[in-house]
């Protein structure tokens, strides 16, 4: 097997630095790693596999020779050098949301719609974290069943702000407990103008507020789940919500098949086999996904299934994943893993 030149941009972020980890215990076959992110924490030293990299801040001449690079240090970072990587003759996996939306560009959950990346023309997009445990979840139940309609509540982890917003929520909790006066400055959104307290609260906000009422990330598991499962005629609807638990995004998820009368040990069959699912659904000895139980873990956990009450194509279930792993790093390696399998990396 060859090995790649690859390049990690973000690296000293929350996701980049699980990316680092992933890379290092998949035993990516990598010739040469450059860690980049911004002028910030340039020279800054990072450890892989044992050996010791120095943090460069990313330029478009960074990606001279380059063949794979990972990208999580935000939109902006990404549309102005997903581009000039590309023009050296990289291929980018992109975490942000920049391009997903993108028809040129493919955006691909390996379990679901791994073939999608025959398509690429040099950036493919790594989904949003919520919408990538979902979808691998509900594939299977969509081949076997069909899949009319879906509406998905999220407990979302801070981590999925980032570091500094785990940070504030770590430093608000010791606050309140000392009773010590303190001001959000970062949740719910960095950018955004009022911010509120994370700890012991539930923020019902993710991203900014679009016109429509939804939030960005409610618009993003929305879109995302269609353009995925190439079913633009998938009802879909989402609220996303912030709570104090450092890593492992949950979801509440009720869909409804095009076939009904599966029954619960159907569903419970099939997901069990199904690829990066565990199930964990025994009511009876209080078996069911905890996100505290996810965190390190790269499948998405599944429970809770249950019949609704009023509709037999209608089923609730409850789903966790590491928001870091499956939601980010890991998916973007299992691209890269991907790409090498499909014989799409020169
Ligand atoms: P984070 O912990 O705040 O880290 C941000 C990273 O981006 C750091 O490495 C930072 O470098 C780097 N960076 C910032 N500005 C840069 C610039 N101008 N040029 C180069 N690098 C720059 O954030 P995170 O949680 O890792 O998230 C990073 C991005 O990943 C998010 O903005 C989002 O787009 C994406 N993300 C995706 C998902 C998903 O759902 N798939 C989940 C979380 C995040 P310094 O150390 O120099 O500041
Ligand atoms: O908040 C979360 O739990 C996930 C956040 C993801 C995120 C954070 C900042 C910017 C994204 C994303 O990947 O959707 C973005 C972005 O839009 O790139």
């Amino acid at each position: 097997m060859s090995n790649y030149h690859v390049a990690v941009v973000g690296a000293t972020g929350a996701v980049g630095q699980q990316m680092l980890k992933t890379l290092e215990e998949r035993d990516f076959p990598i010739a040469s790693l450059k860690l980049l992110s911004s002028k910030r924490s340039a020279g800054k030293i990072l450890t892989f596999k044992g050996q010791e990299y120095t943090v460069e801040e990313a330029t478009p001449e960074s990606f001279e020779g380059v063949q794979i690079a990972l990208f999580s240090a935000g939109g902006s970072v990404s549309k102005a050098l997903a581009p000039e990587a590309v023009k050296r003759g990289a291929i980018c996996v992109d975490n942000t949301s920049a391009f997903r939306m993108d028809p040129n560009v493919p955006l691909v959950v390996p379990e679901v719609n791994e073939e999608d990346l025959r398509a690429h023309n040099g950036i493919i997009a790594n989904p949003n974290c919520s919408t990538i445990q979902m979808v691998v979840a509900l594939e299977p139940l969509r081949e076997k069943y069909g899949l009319k309609k879906v509406i998905v509540s999220t407990y979302q982890a801070v981590s999925g702000a980032g570091l500094e917003a785990i940070e504030e929520m770590k430093q608000q909790t010791k606050d309140i407990l000392e009773g010590n006066e303190f001001t959000p400055e970062i949740l719910p959104v960095g950018g955004d103008k009022k911010h509120y307290q994370i700890a012991f609260n539930a923020i019902p906000q993710i991203d900014l507020f679009q016109d429509n009422g939804y939030t960005f990330e409610e618009l993003k598991m929305i879109n995302e789940t269609k353009k995925i499962m190439h079913m633009a005629e998938l009802e879909v609807a989402a609220t996303c919500v912030r709570l104090p638990i450092e890593t492992g995004h949950s979801e509440s998820v009720y869909i409804e098949t095009e076939k009904g009368g599966a029954t619960v040990a159907e569903i419970k069959e099939l997901l069990s086999t199904a690829p990066g699912i565990t199930l964990q659904d025994d009511p009876a000895n209080q078996v069911y996904p905890l996100a505290s139980a996810c965190v390190g873990k790269n499948d998405v956990f599944v429970g809770r299934i249950r019949q609704d009450l009023d509709r037999d194509n209608g089923y609730h279930m409850w789903i966790v994943s590491d928001n870091l792993l499956k939601g980010a790093a890991w998916n973007s390696v299992q691209i890269a893993e991907s790409l090498v399998k499909l014989e799409l990396l020169s």
